[in-house]
């Protein structure tokens, strides 16, 4: 790997800087960003390997070009994995991302047009659950279900009334922002009475689930769909898990439905993903992840923010700031400055618009994948609580920045690599 970037240095140095910069500010910073991790070196080295040449299209055994013997046997090792790993009955792993495997799962089984009830984004939702301005809303007609106000947890009341008062074709379940623990069962029993299908999109979680340390959907709904990066904490890319009996819709949504050629290269990486999820050093660090994620939002809780739900069962803790008296675009901003990465993100009932917020949502993996834990958590609780209080105070802040790197350096990342 030093070896190429040695290459680089010397035929695109400009690019050679970018890369070391990069790999500076994630050596140096806390990287709290809740879809982000440090993925295995193996990762790195198959999505920069020679199966990044190989075009294919179709799937293993059916190919459109010659010379894909070998590249089956990788798709069909990675798709196997994927099936033992979460207990699914069918795998897609070529999509090449959480949003294709969305759009291919719609695709699949609905028309233009069909009704569909998602979760609302500005309550957690995702863009591709029905996001007027993303292919979902242009193309479907979404009712939108969101959390109780009180308890800021999904209102199940509310979704089986929409379901029976919209009859839509499909519930989609899943988030980008819900720290909470999703009840499959019960939405599948709200699908189940509207003759609906169930759709439950796990990318922020999906290596919780593999790990066991929090409930699968898989056994509950019609198609699952996830990225391999986030608590997965490998390749970036996309997959779909479903019943048998949609297999064949599924596989065709997404070739030749929506896609083309695939990025074998990021493929092998998935593969090599579902393998690594299977060890007992991944379902170690993914209960690793939910403890810290706890201790950090408890040292927070202490420190005066308030936590949207009043805590976590996963990665993440979305963080109310109006007790601080700061919108979720002043704290991100003045988190980076000191090299702690966050991003603003709406809470319930959010009287600041998209851009501006009253919340960050925040996540350990990252951090976790690291080495840090309990006490890690709680150091940086206090660094984020000097950054809220003293938002306006360079000394405190510089001081907090050197603090940040200290914290950081004392958990190397990827030495030798790219030095
Ligand atoms: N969906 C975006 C997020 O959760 O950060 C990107 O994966």
């Amino acid at each position: 790997m030093s070896d190429r970037l040695e290459r680089l240095k010397h035929s695109d140095p400009v690019l050679y800087d970018i890369c070391q910069r990069e790999l500076q500010r994630q050596r140096k910073g806390l990287e709290l960003i809740a879809s982000e991790s440090f993925v295995p070196a193996e990762v790195l080295e198959l999505q920069g390997s020679v199966l990044t040449n190989k075009t294919a299209e179709g799937y293993p055994g059916k190919r459109y070009h010659a010379g894909c013997a070998v590249m089956d046997d990788m798709e069909r090792l990675g798709v196997e994995r994927a099936k033992v790993l979460f207990g699914a009955e069918h795998a897609n792993i070529q999509p090449l991302g959480g949003s294709s495997a969305n759009q291919a799962v719609y695709f699949s089984v609905l028309q233009p047009g069909d009704r569909i009830l998602g979760m609302k984004l500005d309550q957690g939702g995702h863009l591709t659950h029905g996001y007027s301005m993303n292919f979902s809303g242009r193309t479907y007609t979404f009712f939108d279900y969101g959390l109780d106000p009180v308890t800021e947890t999904i209102d199940y009341e509310s979704v089986e009334r929409l379901a029976q008062l919209h009859r839509p074709k499909m519930i989609v379940a899943g988030a980008s922002a819900y720290p909470r623990l999703i009840d499959y069962e019960r939405l599948a029993g709200i699908a189940k009475s509207a003759d609906a299908y169930l759709f439950v999109d796990i990318a922020h979680i999906a290596g919780l689930i593999a790990a066991g340390v929090i409930p699968s959907p898989v056994p509950h709904a019609d198609f699952v769909t996830s990225t391999t990066t986030k608590t997965l904490a490998g390749a970036r890319g996309g997959f779909i898990l479903c019943r048998e009996k949609y297999a064949k819709a599924v596989d065709s949504a997404v070739f030749p439905g929506i896609q083309g050629s695939m990025h074998m290269h990021t493929m092998a990486a998935k593969a090599f993903t579902f393998g690594y999820a299977m060890t007992d050093a991944f379902k170690t660090y993914a209960k690793q992840v939910v403890e810290n994620a706890a201790a950090l939002g408890e040292a927070l809780e202490e420190k005066g923010f308030r936590l949207v739900s009043g805590g976590t069962d996963n990665h993440l803790l979305l963080v109310d700031l109006r007790t601080k008296k700061l919108t979720g675009k002043r704290f991100e901003q003045v988190l980076e400055s000191v090299g702690i990465t966050v991003n603003k993100n709406m809470i319930p009932q959010d009287p600041e618009k998209p851009m501006v917020t009253s919340g960050v949502r925040v996540g350990v993996t990252a951090m976790t994948i690291k080495g840090m834990g309990g006490s890690e958590m709680r150091e940086i609780a206090e660094l984020m609580t000097r950054v809220a209080d003293h938002h306006e105070n360079p000394e405190v802040l510089n001081e907090v920045s050197q603090a940040v790197e200290a914290l950081a350096e004392r958990f190397p990342l990827y030495e030798g690599f790219l030095d």
